[in-house]
């Protein structure tokens, strides 16, 4: 009964913030936390309608902390997965949010709402980080491919799958509903929007072969709307250069390539005092977005990125919220103290509704 209490707390709170900026009246707000109180009484649960979904969803985005991107969160489009029931479907259902999303390279800001969990671990899973993301493997002769998909690589390998063992094979979805084991879905080529990496003047870079995904889409948090737990509710933007430029690509515990991307440029790193790393990571960031863009897939730089990150404290301001947020992660990874973000203060405050790490299901 404790739980209910509190979930019809949560509930309550989410429906008078969420009708309020609708501009719904006090009768129907009323109204409202009265059919969910009668809902939770009877079953313990209740359910959103879809406008609350949609806008709990908005809500959530804007309310994530770590975000830069939260300028569009009103244009997030919001797809209600709540009735698929079987890993099959969500697998089909999943491929067309990847189509929407990628767009062809006009990447659109959208999220898939699968139903939420009623009993602890027995909801709907997506165990994948993102629905696109590369194996990395360990061999005899180290690491190939992407490090930090390790643990769930071994997972796959052990559920039968195979990979072709270059350094990015594009990992099948892992998907497990109430509480059954998980199925493989090995993602169709076609949607797999991929870049490779180019620079403009120095053409060596090419020859590394390095390349990247187009659409990050974070599958494994969990999305909390009024109390309710949507365990599998992945959402997607589009990259910020640097997530890819100066981390996936260039962090020494992912793909490690600053050494190789000196030796195209032809940079003294005998030492550390040449700044070879700085130098290699800087025009790394120049190919990674000079790449996305000549191919028509949609990418922000951090200086624009933290424009519109402005933008939205601004906007913000004038609706009477104040920007909550976690400067570690809002800082981008190059050159942080060039964006107003540095030399600004944000309060870590975590408003509801949220996305939150969970457990993960395998390791
Ligand atoms: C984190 C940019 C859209 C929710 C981040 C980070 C960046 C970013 C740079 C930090 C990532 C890192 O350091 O690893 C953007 C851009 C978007 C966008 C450019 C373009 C539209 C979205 C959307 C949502 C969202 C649509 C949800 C609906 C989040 C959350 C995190 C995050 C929850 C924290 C992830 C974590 O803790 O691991 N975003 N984002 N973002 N973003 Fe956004
Ligand atoms: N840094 C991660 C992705 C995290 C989310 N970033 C976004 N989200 N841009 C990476 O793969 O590099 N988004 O929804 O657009």
């Amino acid at each position: 009964m404790a739980e209910s209490r509190k979930l019809m707390e949560e509930a309550e709170q989410f429906v008078r913030t969420c009708y309020a900026e609708l501009n719904k009246t006090p009768g129907e707000t009323a109204e409202r936390i009265e059919e969910i109180r009668q809902a939770v009484d009877a079953t313990g649960g209740y359910e959103h309608t879809p406008e609350e979904l949609r806008h709990g969803a908005k809500m959530a985005w804007r309310n994530s902390n770590r975000c830069i991107g939260r300028l569009f969160w009103e244009s997030l489009e919001v797809f209600d997965a709540r009735h698929i029931d079987t890993e099959a479907d969500m697998a089909e259902t999943l491929f067309r949010y990847m189509a929407f999303a990628a767009n062809s390279g006009k990447i659109r800001p959208a999220i898939t709402i699968f139903k939420p969990e009623t009993e602890p671990g027995r909801g709907a899973r997506i165990w994948n980080h993102q629905l696109i993301r590369y194996a990395g493997y360990e061999t005899e002769r180290g690491m190939v491919g992407d490090p930090a998909s390790a643990s769930l690589t071994r997972c796959c390998l052990e559920l039968g799958w195979k990979g072709e063992g270059t350094p990015y094979d594009v990992l099948p979805l892992v998907l497990s509903m109430d509480g059954r084991p998980p199925r493989l879905f090995p993602i169709p080529k076609e949607l797999v929007l991929e870049v490779p990496i180019t620079h403009p003047e120095y053409p060596a870079m090419a020859g590394l072969g390095l390349k990247w995904y187009g659409v990050p889409m974070v599958s494994d948090m969990r999305l909390d709307i009024g109390g309710l737990s949507y365990t599998a509710a992945p959402f997607n933007g589009w990259y910020m250069g640097t997530e890819i430029g100066a981390r996936n690509l260039a962090d020494p515990q992912r793909y490690d390539m600053l050494p190789r991307v000196a030796a195209v440029m032809g940079l003294d790193t005998t030492r550390e005092s040449s700044l070879w790393r700085d130098k290699a990571l800087v025009e790394l960031n120049v190919a990674v977005l000079d790449s996305y863009k000549r191919q028509g897939v949609t990418i922000v730089d951090h200086h624009t990125a933290a424009s519109q990150f402005r933008r939205f404290e601004e906007l913000e301001a004038k609706r009477g919220r104040q920007t909550t947020g976690d400067w570690t992660w809002l800082i981008p990874p190059m050159s942080p103290a060039t964006t107003h973000v540095f030399h600004s203060h944000y309060e870590n405050r975590v408003e509801m509704p949220n996305f939150f790490y969970q457990e993960r299901v395998y390791e």
